[in-house]
């Protein structure tokens, strides 16, 4: 075949959570020649990710899941008959009916990464109507509390909305573009190039830090002091922009007071800040405004102040003059004429007394149907039922609490699971406690698109379409208020007779829904008319009828917010301007202003854990726990890096390269040493989401899930968790650890 007999198509690429990046895959017949970048479109890495050129690799892996399974040995011994869709859905639909009767529907649970599958929507559906209340996922601890706290504080995303001329800063908030958002990546450095300051707040000198006009180095989780402090040196010396305060917010006389507790020498002496340097911060912080930001999951990871820091972040760029502005941070609205996923979840259907028994929402409030239901009053006054609050984003169940539920049948039996697009024995802390949870279940379900350990242990194993195999949408600000909507086509089929027999999520949670009652509730008999559906309106406008018209007139549509938001005085929150009282933080019985709260000291099993482990930074090529099959990818790196700090590594005698033991009261993971001067003793950085599929898939191995997977030492204790949001420490204070140097060989 010559190359212009390659087909061009155009796809959303979803090897990341990015955004969804637009990609040209060129077909030959069923099989794909390479993958370029579509620059034109709005969404795009700007040639910088290599993970879509390594597509083939992936696409055609011996490990990929082909057809769905069905466990014939004891579970977790990889022993697997396969049968046909039908007879799968029909089996499990007939286990979940019978469940539901002994249990009722919230014995049902599922689980979610980070939205991966066509965003959740479906899964969501199907748990509404299947009656249940108790999904659980990442988004506990990913972008549901940055996305809550911007609709709670603004009743709006915040977009950062670059300007030439007007920008003045660029700030990465605990952030590495680097290695984990190749498109803001790409903006970073456009910024850079156009002269705009930049200035980027981590504890670690990352790529990022290293190139910054500003690298400001805190103890980990300290970032709600740092932002306390900040505010308090920019309002004592009157640096804030007091007019825009004045006419657009609530509640800042009770910040004033507020702030009085954060004096800079307190501060300092928290973040590890000198008082100077705080002042020389904050002060070019002032000078430089407007800005636009970006807040990374790192707040997020840090109890106990992951909601209380990305508040107080949000409200600091609010009063210095960030928010609202040409060239700083809009509030975003949907696109027009677009239907959200909110507006698809069936969130009516699932009753008040059903929502009642979310597990954990009774002491976790925010990021629970406590919190959603008051927020989604508020949005759903200005936008009606297309209002962006997705309840797959902003309204989860609490993973640790349901863990616990599975184990001890309290307060209620949790007896099925399904977990699609996530990989818990990976992803969630406390390995081995999930472990026990999913081993004690009655029915346990995995879609995905590849073997995982946690398809091991698994009832059912079905092989999910990848972003090639379905039609997808990327969206500039996934904090559910698309700016941005850009469609991709499929690239290839989900069905080849004979090689594979894929079904995409929708699909999926679509057929399993009509065998449990459900007929009347998918009128959408594919994820292309649903994608139909949802662009109805705007492809009307452009007179096309179908997905391939819309996306090969124009595959995408903005909604080019418009600063001056503030000053119709009818944003989405209880008293119509920003909230920095937040009302909604009140009524739900939290501290409404923002705060820093001081950790608690380590009990006595813990105290000896002398060194704090950020576990989980970023690193290229792999997403989370995905690729280490792919050799294309794992040939870029083979093995587990923790970073130690030189003077740390001297005093436990491990020179670079070593194997080091990682170690807490709950297990241990071994990773290979690097070396490092970029941050301060005391410290380590811990790669996350490590296994081996080249190892035996059968128990006790599970893919070595048990070698270097860190998880098995980060706790979920629900004391450490966050107050607010439930959020378990990946990160800060509460993760403790210590190392040891691990001799060769040494694996038990
Ligand atoms: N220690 C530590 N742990 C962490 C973190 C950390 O920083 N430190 N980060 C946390 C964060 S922020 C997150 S978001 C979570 C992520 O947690 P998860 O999302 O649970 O982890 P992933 O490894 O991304 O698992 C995704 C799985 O979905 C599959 N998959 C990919 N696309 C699709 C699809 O379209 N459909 C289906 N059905 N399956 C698909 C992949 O093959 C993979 O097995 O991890 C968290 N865990
Ligand atoms: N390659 C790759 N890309 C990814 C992912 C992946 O697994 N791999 N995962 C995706 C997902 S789901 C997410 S959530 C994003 C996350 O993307 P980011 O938010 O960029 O996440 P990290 O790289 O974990 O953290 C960013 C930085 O926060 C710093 N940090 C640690 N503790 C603190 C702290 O207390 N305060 C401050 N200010 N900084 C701190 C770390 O040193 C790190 O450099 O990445 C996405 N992109
Ligand atoms: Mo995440």
């Amino acid at each position: 075949m010559s190359k212009s007999d390659a087909e061009i198509k155009y796809s959303t690429c979803y090897f990341c959570t990015s955004r969804g990046c637009a990609m040209k895959v060129h077909v030959e017949g069923d099989r794909i020649r390479n993958v370029t970048y579509d620059t034109k479109a709005p969404i795009t890495p700007g040639g910088f990710c290599i993970r879509p050129g390594l597509a083939r690799d992936y696409q055609e892996h011996p490990f990929r899941l082909s057809f769905p399974l069905k466990r014939v040995g004891e579970r977790g011994e990889d022993k697997w008959q396969q049968l046909s869709w039908p007879e799968a859905l029909d089996e499990i639909a007939g286990k979940l009916d019978q469940l539901r009767r002994n249990y009722g529907p919230e014995t049902l649970a599922t689980s979610s990464g980070t939205g991966r599958g066509g965003w959740d929507f479906a899964k969501t559906r199907f748990m509404n109507l299947f009656g249940s209340p108790n999904r659980m996922g990442a988004v506990t601890v990913c972008y549901g509390p940055r996305s809550m706290v911007s609709f709670t504080t603004f009743g709006a995303a915040v977009m950062p909305r670059r300007k030439a001329g007007q920008t003045q800063l660029t700030v990465l908030w605990g952030r590495n573009p680097h290695e984990g958002g190749p498109s803001t990546w790409h903006g970073f450095q456009e910024a850079a190039r156009e002269g705009i300051r930049t200035m980027v707040v981590d504890p670690r000198c990352t790529e990022a830090a290293r190139s910054a006009d500003l690298w400001v180095q805190i103890k980990p989780g300290t970032d709600a002091a740092l932002a306390l402090g900040m505010m308090n040196i920019l309002i004592e010396e009157g640096l804030y922009d007091q007019s825009f305060v004045e006419a657009h917010t609530a509640g800042f006389p009770r910040l004033v007071e507020r702030v009085r507790d954060y004096p800079p020498d307190r501060v300092a002496r928290i973040t590890g800040l000198s008082e100077y340097r705080l002042r020389e911060i904050s002060r070019f912080f002032a000078a430089h405004q407007p800005a636009t930001f970006t807040i990374g999951v790192a707040s997020e990871h840090s109890p106990p102040n992951s909601i209380q820091a990305v508040r107080a972040i949000n409200i600091l760029f609010t009063i210095a003059g960030s928010i609202d502005v040409e060239g700083g941070g809009l509030l975003a609205g949907p696109v027009p004429g677009f239907i959200p996923d909110a507006a698809m979840e069936a969130n009516e259907a699932l009753s008040p007394e059903q929502r009642k028994k979310q597990l954990g929402s009774d002491r976790f409030r925010f990021l629970s149907y406590p919190g959603w239901e008051l927020v989604v009053e508020q949005l759903s006054r200005k936008w009606g039922e297309r209002h962006p609050a997705a309840a797959y984003l902003n309204c989860m169940a609490h993973a640790p609490s349901l863990f616990r539920a599975m184990l001890t049948g309290k307060p209620y039996p949790v007896k099925g699971l399904i977990v699609s697009a996530s990989n818990p024995l990976l992803s969630y802390a406390n390995t081995k406690l999930v472990y026990r949870a999913l081993k004690a279940l009655d029915l346990l379900v995995t879609l995905d698109i590849t073997w995982t350990p946690t398809a091991q242990l698994s009832d059912y194993v079905l092989p999910a379409a990848c972003w090639l195999e379905r039609p997808d949408m990327g969206n500039f600000s996934s904090v559910g208020a698309y700016p941005v909507v850009q469609i991709g086509e499929a690239a290839l089929p989900a069905q080849i007779p004979g090689r594979y027999d894929r079904f995409d999520d929708y699909r999926f949670w679509r057929e399993l829904g009509m065998r449990l009652g459900q007929e009347e509730s998918w009128p959408w008999p594919t994820f292309e008319k649903v994608w139909e559906y949802r662009l109805r309106e705007i492809m009307d406008r452009r007179g096309v009828d179908s997905l391939s018209g819309f996306i090969r007139t124009r595959r995408w549509e903005t909604a080019s917010p418009e600063p001056g938001r503030c000053g119709e005085g009818t944003l989405a929150t209880p008293s119509g301007k920003i909230e920095i009282y937040s009302t909604i933080l009140e009524k739900l019985g939290y501290d409404p202003l923002p705060a820093y709260q001081e950790p608690a000291a380590p009990d006595d099993t813990w105290r000896s854990y002398d060194l704090l482990n950020i576990s989980g930074p970023r690193t290229r090529p792999y997403h989370h726990s995905e690729f280490r099959h792919v050799d294309s990818f794992r040939r870029r790196h083979p093995q587990p890096i923790v970073e130690i700090p030189v003077d740390t590594a001297l005093r436990h005698g491990i020179v670079d390269g070593d194997w080091v033991w990682i170690e807490t009261p709950l297990g241990r993971a071994k990773q290979r040493a690097r070396l490092t001067t970029s941050f301060a003793p005391g410290l380590i950085a811990t790669e996350h989401a490590w296994w081996y599929p080249e190892e035996p898939g059968a128990e006790p191995s599970l893919y070595g899930v048990w070698k270097s997977n860190i998880n098995v030492t980060t706790d979920d204790d629900p004391d450490k968790c966050d107050p607010l949001s439930g959020a378990w420490p990946f990160k800060g204070p509460y993760l403790r650890c210590r190392i040891r140097k691990a001799s060769a060989g040494d694996n038990d």
